[in-house]
């Protein structure tokens, strides 16, 4: 299911305005049974659209995704997980977190209640006002579960990619009032990744394959970084 779920968002991008690479030292991580790739983009709208993929061996299979914007623009932030082990997916989340002043609520609700998953999991403490109504957590044990999750993946995807298209930003060379949008979409943001870092399972998994500074380094720095509030001046 790895490898469908990350086609799956790559497809996706592909409509998106203004798509580039972007670079990372961190694209190929390999230590004995041990694989990371990590596969990043910008575009118009959109800081860090991030795929990754992580594996031991044929033991455990993440990917990891995470679609950050330029909190200057209405978009809010789409993220996935799945944790697979050979005999099933013990973790799949997916939701588009809302930021201040979008509302795709229009839009996710008819979507949100095509999809019930009878092995549906009880969100963490950590995710309170992080993800929406909307929000997806299943444990997948059959393939009628597993094909849901990727149609409910990639409807939420379509609603993602329509959001960045068209979307409009607060200027901030207008009015003084214009930032105050852009500040509530900071806050947002970094509550996001703050709130994501208290998930003691990634920390876990990473320090057990690496060490603990270096998964500190590369939660905060790779998978959940804040947006660089002085480079989005220039954005
Ligand atoms: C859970 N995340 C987990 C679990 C592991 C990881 C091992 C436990 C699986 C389970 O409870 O069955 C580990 N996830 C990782 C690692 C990476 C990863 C090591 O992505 C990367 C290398 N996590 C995210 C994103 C979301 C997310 C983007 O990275 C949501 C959009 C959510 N992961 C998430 C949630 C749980 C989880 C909600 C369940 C936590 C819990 O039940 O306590």
């Amino acid at each position: 299911m790895q490898d469908e779920l990350a086609d799956l968002i790559r497809q996706s991008l592909v409509s998106l305005p203004a798509i580039e690479i972007l670079e990372t030292n961190h694209k190929l991580i390999r230590k004995g049974d041990i694989t990371i790739r990590n596969e990043m983009w910008k575009c118009r709208g959109m800081r860090k659209l991030h795929i990754e993929r992580a594996s031991l061996g044929e033991k455990l299979k993440i990917v990891h995704c995470v679609f950050y914007p330029i909190p200057k623009y209405r978009i809010p932030i789409f993220g996935c997980d799945i944790i697979e082990t050979p005999d099933q997916v013990t973790a799949a989340v997916v939701d588009i977190s809302p930021v201040f002043g979008v509302d795709l609520s229009d839009k996710l609700a008819p979507i949100s209640s095509r999809y019930f998953f009878k092995d549906w999991r009880v969100l963490p403490l950590w995710t309170e006002g992080v993800f929406s109504p909307f929000c997806k957590f299943a444990r997948l044990k059959d393939p009628e579960s597993r094909q849901s999750y990727l149609d409910v993946t990639s409807e939420y995807l379509r609603v993602m990619t329509d959001c960045i298209k068209n979307a409009e930003y607060d200027d901030d060379n207008g009015k003084l009032g214009d930032w105050v949008p852009v500040m509530h979409r900071i806050d947002d943001q970094c509550h996001y990744v703050l709130s994501q870092r208290k998930n003691k399972k990634t920390k876990a998994v990473l320090s057990q394959w690496f060490d603990e500074a270096w998964a500190e380094n590369y939660i905060n720095e790779i998978l959940f970084d804040k947006p660089n509030v002085r480079r989005l001046q220039s954005l």
